[in-house]
């Protein structure tokens, strides 16, 4: 009789990710830098967040970003204008980032000169959810036309999310099914430690508790 004790496939793999993503951790900590990884639909505005972010600590706090696209290096182009190292990691037909891409990407840049390392994740509120990257934080994107039941129909990445940050509220008149607190209150009751923040990026309004945020971040914790 064959002993030979089998591991499904996927298992194996999703383990190799997790213990690739440890030592992304422990090489992110040894270098003393927070990392942040932005999660959410395409067009939600992550790279406009991050952008707005960038400008708003310029002289305060050296960032970096990895930025993770099916294809193209339009959103990298965006960060490098603004005089900010950026690494591109271009997926080809894949809907996530995963720890051995980090690793890759980690390789070629200058942890050390780095306090915060932004990840935009691709465009997705399914796949990217189930890959630890090594990231300190997770934060969901949730744009104001999107609809504020994405946190009922996505529960995954709200469960394992650490900040919401709600986008376009410059456009919350056109879209009176939305509120704030509606979509607040489904992100809490999916994970209740969930921090939550609400930026209307085209006019660089309201960006004061994200940006503290930000700046107070600490390395996680994790029990
Ligand atoms: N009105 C409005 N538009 C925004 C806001 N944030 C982003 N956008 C626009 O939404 C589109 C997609 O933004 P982008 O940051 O590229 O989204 P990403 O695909 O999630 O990275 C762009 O045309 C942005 O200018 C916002 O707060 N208000
Ligand atoms: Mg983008």
């Amino acid at each position: 009789m064959n002993k030979t004790k089998k591991i499904p496939v996927l298992e194996r793999v999703a383990k190799i990710n997790e213990q690739i993503a440890d030592e992304n951790r422990a090489l992110l900590r040894a270098n003393n830098l927070i990392c942040i990884n932005i999660m959410g639909s395409p067009g939600g505005g992550k790279t406009t967040l991050i952008e707005n972010t960038i400008i708003r600590l310029q002289g305060e706090k050296k960032i970096a970003v990895i930025e993770g696209d099916l294809a193209t290096t339009i959103d990298a182009e965006r960060i490098m204008a603004l005089g900010v190292d950026v690494l591109q990691i271009n997926t080809g037909g894949m809907c996530h980032l995963d720890a051995p891409l980090i690793r890759n990407a980690l390789k070629k840049m200058d942890l050390s000169s780095i306090d915060i390392l932004f990840i935009e994740n691709v465009g997705n509120l399914v796949c990217p959810s189930s890959h630890d990257l090594g990231e300190d934080y997770r934060v969901i994107i949730a744009s104001v036309p999107e609809g504020p039941h994405k946190p009922k129909k996505y529960p995954v990445i709200y469960k394992e999310a650490d900040v919401v940050v709600i986008t376009k509220a410059d456009l919350l008149e056109y879209f009176p099914d939305f509120t704030e607190k509606i979509l607040f209150n489904h992100a809490k009751e999916i994970q209740p430690e969930i921090l939550t923040f609400s930026v209307a990026l085209k006019r660089n309004e309201s960006m004061d508790e994200w940006i503290n945020w930000v700046k107070s971040v600490k390395p996680k914790i994790r029990e």
